[in-house]
């Protein structure tokens, strides 16, 4: 630390530290989010820099040492003295907190960003930073962050040396950033290769043509290049692997209007669900919005007028209910606006209310444009016969539904035949256990603290809910006990309100079995309680797999690597018993084990990426008896966390 500074710099200086002090202003958290964050702060400007055109060239490396790089090809961060602050751009760029204001949001139209804070954040809270920038010779810039001994304070995201030609001669252009997260910041600085290979993926679909490379030199992960010529429509078409699309190209548009910028991708498969995904700048907004609206509207608008102009529908007929029209729906849609707004409980809805009639009128004017195309004739011919089949299907479903509604309202206990209630009122402090087979029901029964825990148990399997439709799903007698008892309604109208357990345990063997019956009730829930999901009410019990005893000491493992270690704590003379389901526990064992909130372990199952999840669901419970053994064969095993299960004591 040779350099010496003047009193600008000492502002500078006091800004980095002010992210130190409260990091969680800036990046949300100093968890395992807040550290991809500062990631991605990095990924954005490099993401900017190609959206507008100046780079088709991404790489993202994970060091061994902790670090992690991002390149683009780029025109190169501004080397020059910037005029007001005396000092380069690049100095600008990594030390002023909000820097954003000159070299990004308005460089350039429109900026991504979750949060926006800018690079500086990432700065302040690295151990190390450096900077390459590379325009014919190679410039070069390292800040730290370092315990200043006088005040005992840590100095953060400091210039080792202004920005320097180090007159390497080179013929690329671009810029290159590598940092170091602090560890004493953040409470883990392990990245996950699977969290930003799933992202960098999602970025190349939605940033058409635009070649993203990954790199984990941590381990024995595989680099992975993504490039989407066909961007957003090529997302459609990976979201609908697997299953059967009704017309082989997507339909897609593209217009800006009112400085709003509008791109939408769709196509419709034979199946009956719904799988709309929306983004704004890039970012995902998995609570919709303004532009989601504003698009269903505009899609159910345009096909109504279609299927009247050309005599599908009778001047006698009703419209087509919006919902008609989505069933079997593929969508990406995305927006990119100034000044935006996020709300909703997870800041992830678009709140910008002038963003709604904007895509309503593109969604309308471009779908109007494309059915005029004799080619795609057959396109809207089955886009409209599918809506004639769901309208059918609803139309039939609305007695169902009632049932479903009355059963919420009056005494719907009475109407639970196997379920065991709680005798507390409180929702938020009652759990649901559900648990497979009647052997160990009654086992949970008796162990189960009658004041906050019920007691639901399966008989065999409940239906697969992936093939049916919701007449059919409603005929089942053990889905049936579950709306029931939760109390909450189903599909468009499930209410959280209502909601009677704010746990639900799903409690199955820890054999293939016991997979199947977690993954038809995750799907269940997942298609037709997401809000259940969403909200993180949904969780799988954990039962132990082994029981290690010696006299009257015993240690429960809950996998092979656990047995180990309980065979070491027990020691000479053990004895292993291998529970081959929840059945041969006793009443006490399952307590102990299982569902007492002091001892079990629970994994909460959470949506990190509803396109993901979306997909998983559609191998676990669609057409491909291959897939579908592989991956349940994999998960049978519940020592397993992924995109969409996490483990959390509780
Ligand atoms: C700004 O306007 C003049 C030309 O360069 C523009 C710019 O800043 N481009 C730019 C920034 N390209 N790439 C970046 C960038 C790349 C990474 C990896 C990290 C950061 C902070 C910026």
């Amino acid at each position: 630390m040779t350099k010496s500074y003047n009193a600008g710099d000492i502002k500078i200086l006091e800004g980095l530290d002010a992210v130190r002090m409260r990091p969680g202003m800036y990046i949300g958290s100093t968890g395992v989010r807040g550290l991809h964050h500062i990631l991605w702060e990095i990924v954005d400007n490099a993401i900017d820099e190609a959206a507008n055109g100046f780079a088709d060239r991404i790489e993202v490396v994970l060091y061994p040492d902790g670090s992690a790089s991002v390149e683009d090809n780029g025109r190169g961060i501004p080397t020059d003295i910037h005029p007001k602050q005396g000092v380069s751009g690049v100095e600008v760029v990594f030390t002023q907190l909000h820097a954003g204001g000159k070299f990004g949001q308005d460089a350039y139209g429109y900026s991504g960003g979750l949060h926006g804070v800018g690079a500086s954040v990432t700065n302040a809270l690295s151990e190390w930073m450096e900077v390459k920038v590379y325009r014919g010779t190679e410039f070069e810039m390292r800040f730290t962050s370092y315990k200043d001994e006088k005040t005992g304070k840590v100095k953060s995201g400091v210039p080792e040396y202004h920005l320097k030609d180090t007159h390497k001669k080179t013929d690329k252009t671009g810029t290159f950033v590598r940092f170091k997260p602090d560890k004493t910041v953040f409470e883990t600085t392990e990245f996950s290769h699977e969290t930003i290979n799933r992202r960098l993926k999602e970025l190349a679909f939605l940033n058409k043509g635009l070649q993203i490379l990954f790199r984990d030199l941590r381990g024995e992960e595989q680099d992975a290049e993504y490039r989407y010529n066909g961007g957003i429509v090529d997302f459609v078409k990976y979201l609908n692997e697997g299953k059967t699309a009704l017309y082989a190209e997507p339909l897609y548009a593209k217009e800006e209007k009112d400085g709003i910028i509008v791109e939408f991708a769709l196509q419709h498969t034979d199946s009956y669900t719904e799988s709309v995904f929306s983004f704004v700048n890039n970012i995902p907004t998995p609570e919709g919005g303004m532009h989601e609206t504003g698009f269903r509207t505009g899609l159910t608008k345009a096909l109504n007028d279609f299927a009247r102009k050309e005599n599908y529908l009778k001047e006698k007929d009703a419209n087509f209910m919006g919902e008609d029209f989505r069933e079997g729906l593929t969508a990406i849609i995305c927006v990119k606006l100034k000044n935006v707004q996020f709300e909703g409980q997870t800041k992830t809805k678009l709140g910008n209310p002038e963003v709604r009639p904007v895509v309503e009128n593109v969604t309308v004017d471009k779908l109007e444009e494309l059915s005029r195309n004799k080619k795609l004739a057959d396109v809207f011919d089955s886009v409209i016969k599918k809506a004639q089949a769901a309208a059918r299907v609803r139309i039939a479903t609305r007695k169902a539904k009632e049932i479903a509604r009355a059963n919420k309202s009056i005494e719907a206990q009475n109407l639970v035949g196997k379920l065991a209630a709680c005798s507390g009122r409180k929702p938020e402090l009652n759990e649901l256990f559900i648990v497979e087979g009647d052997s160990a029901g009654g086992s949970a029964k008796q162990a189960r603290v009658r004041q906050y825990q019920a007691i639901l148990p399966l008989r065999g399997k409940p239906l697969n809910v992936e093939k049916k439709k919701l007449d059919q799903i409603l005929q089942n007698e053990e889905i049936r006990t579950i709306i029931s008892a939760l109390g909450a309604g189903l599909g468009n109208d499930f209410d959280l309100e209502d909601l009677k357990y704010h746990k639900v345990i799903i409690l199955s063997d820890a054999d293939q079995d016991g997979a199947h019956i977690r993954a038809i009730l995750l799907t269940f829930f997942f298609r037709y309680m997401r809000e259940l999901v969403n909200n993180g009410h949904v969780y799988i019990g954990m039962p132990p797999l082994y029981k290690v005893y010696k006299k009257d000491v015993f240690e429960y493992a809950y996998d092979d690597n656990e047995l180990q270690k309980a065979i070491d704590k027990i020691g000479r003379g053990y004895q292993i018993q291998r529970y081959k389901g929840l059945g041969e526990m006793d009443p006490e064992q399952l307590w102990d084990t299982t569902m007492n909130p002091a001892t079990r372990s629970l994994m909460q199952v959470t949506v990190e990426d509803a396109a993901e999840a979306e997909k998983m669901i559609t191998v676990l419970m669609g057409d491909h008896i291959e897939d579908r053994k592989k991956y349940i064969q994999m998960y049978a095993n519940f020592n397993k966390e992924d995109s969409f299960i996490k483990k959390v004591k509780r």
